[in-house]
């Protein structure tokens, strides 16, 4: 641990184009930004607005580079503008952006999902995570011909009325888990239960089977940070659902491709019924997914009656990000990097954390991770949610200035790429290091 102080954390940082663009923004966007977690209201201070990225560095308006472990909330696990990415996307921008018709290219993906992830039989592409979860809660509704969900509190599965129900992320950060101007008669349909309590989910179920259409959960919790499933809690909710008839959906937006090349699904090695994808496999461009056994997936229209749709779904460009990219991370030997990279991390910043005397909990699941301000075991929402938060907004701080740019908000999870080289961590150290000290 070197604890020297770095260079970049005694230069004097200049945001002033991004205040001046955020003022600009914020009368003509809502909190001028384009999705809330964006906007730092939850650390103080002035988003950064970003002209360009490449590798593992993100670089603000004002010319200042930064280490990122944002990396889009999740997409870029080769790293910015991979050059593999890039000169495929280009090609296929000649041939135009849009068709609204099929092509070989989602084909080509869909085989690609399809190997990677055995438990499903048929895939649907969307355009957004959010697109993926709504349309599998309606799919599994119509297969089973009922009508309520159960989810987890802090589990956050985009926002379509009826997931917006003790729901993570900015909802979290925000404080509104449950947002208004869902109705209630909506919210009523979703049960939600404490992640990781296998117990109280084995009771609902057995009292209320009879109306509960499918489970859905992110099988590690990236929207409360890191929440890793107990031992046998995936185990014990598979059981049950298999056995009461209800469809087990496993939301691997975020840790699809991301934990291991088969989800967390292949990792912890249980088979869903049905998944929900986006992030990695559109490699940085819009895209969701959503699949599951050929049964379920039959309802589907036009093959079945369960109505979904999209004009710009399967688009070329994004098919394109996403099969360059599953191509990359398919070649012998890249998980062992990328797990190679995490594990250099997490010493790291375990080791920073410890030499600084700072009181912090670690978690990590493959190349997503969390530190937690807290003494406490974040097993859950409730133990998430005991992190000082007030802290985490002066380390998120202290680590901007000095070059790392981390997720604005303590419930959201921070991603490692192929492309963070070991300077890029001894430099994340040190500076966490200082921060730590500081605060
Ligand atoms: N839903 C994302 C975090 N879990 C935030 C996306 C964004 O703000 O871009």
């Amino acid at each position: 641990m070197v604890n020297c102080i770095d260079f970049f954390a005694m230069k004097k940082i200049s945001w002033r184009k991004s205040r001046r663009l955020y003022k600009k923004a914020q009368g003509i966007i809502p909190g001028g930004v384009n999705s809330p977690v964006r906007a730092f209201k939850a650390v103080g201070g002035n988003p950064l607005f970003v002209e360009r990225a490449k590798g593992s560095k993100i670089y603000d308006v004002d010319g200042n580079a930064y280490v990122d472990y944002v990396l889009s909330w999740g997409p870029m696990i080769l790293g910015h503008a991979h050059p593999r990415v890039v000169s495929a996307l280009k090609k296929a921008i000649e041939k135009g952006t849009s068709y609204g018709a099929p092509t070989s290219l989602e084909v080509e993906l869909a085989e690609l999902v399809l190997k990677a992830y055995p438990s499903m039989d048929k895939v649907r592409m969307v355009n957004s995570g959010t697109e993926a979860t709504m349309s599998a809660i309606r799919v599994a509704r119509g297969f089973t011909g009922r009508d309520k969900i159960i989810k987890f509190e802090g589990c956050y599965h985009g926002h379509a009325d009826g997931l917006l129900v003790k729901a993570g992320s900015g909802a979290t950060t925000f404080g509104v888990p449950d947002s208004p101007g869902v109705p209630k008669s909506y919210a009523k349909n979703t049960i939600t239960l404490p992640f990781n309590n296998a117990k109280a989910l084995k009771e609902v179920i057995e009292k209320e089977w009879k109306s509960i259409a499918c489970v859905i959960l992110e099988p590690v919790v990236g929207n409360i940070g890191c929440v890793l499933p107990k031992a046998g809690f995936l185990s014990a909710l598979r059981k049950l659902t298999r056995k009461y008839g209800i469809v087990l959906i496993f939301d691997e937006v975020m840790t699809g491709f991301r934990v291991s090349y088969g989800g967390a699904q292949e990792f912890y090695g249980i088979k869903p019924d049905m998944t929900c994808l986006g992030k990695v496999i559109g490699g940085g461009l819009p895209v969701g997914a959503y699949g599951g056994k050929k049964e379920i997936m039959s309802m589907v229209a036009p093959e079945g009656p369960v109505y979904q749709a999209g004009t710009l779904s399967g688009n070329p460009l994004a098919m394109t990000a996403g099969i360059e990219t599953i191509k990359v991370l398919s070649r012998k030997g890249v998980y062992d990097r990328l797990e190679q990279k995490a594990s250099e991390l997490e010493a790291a910043l375990k080791d920073a954390a410890k030499t600084a005397k700072a009181v912090t909990r670690f978690y990590r699941a493959g190349t997503m991770f969390c530190t937690y301000f807290t003494d406490r075991d974040v097993v859950d929402y409730a133990s998430a949610k005991t992190s000082d938060t007030s802290k985490f907004a002066k380390f998120f701080i202290g680590m901007l200035k000095r070059g790392i740019n981390l997720a604005p908000s303590q419930f959201e999870a921070g991603f490692i790429s192929l492309a963070h080289s070991t300077r890029d961590i001894e430099k994340t150290a040190r500076a966490a290091y200082e921060t730590f000290k500081e605060i």
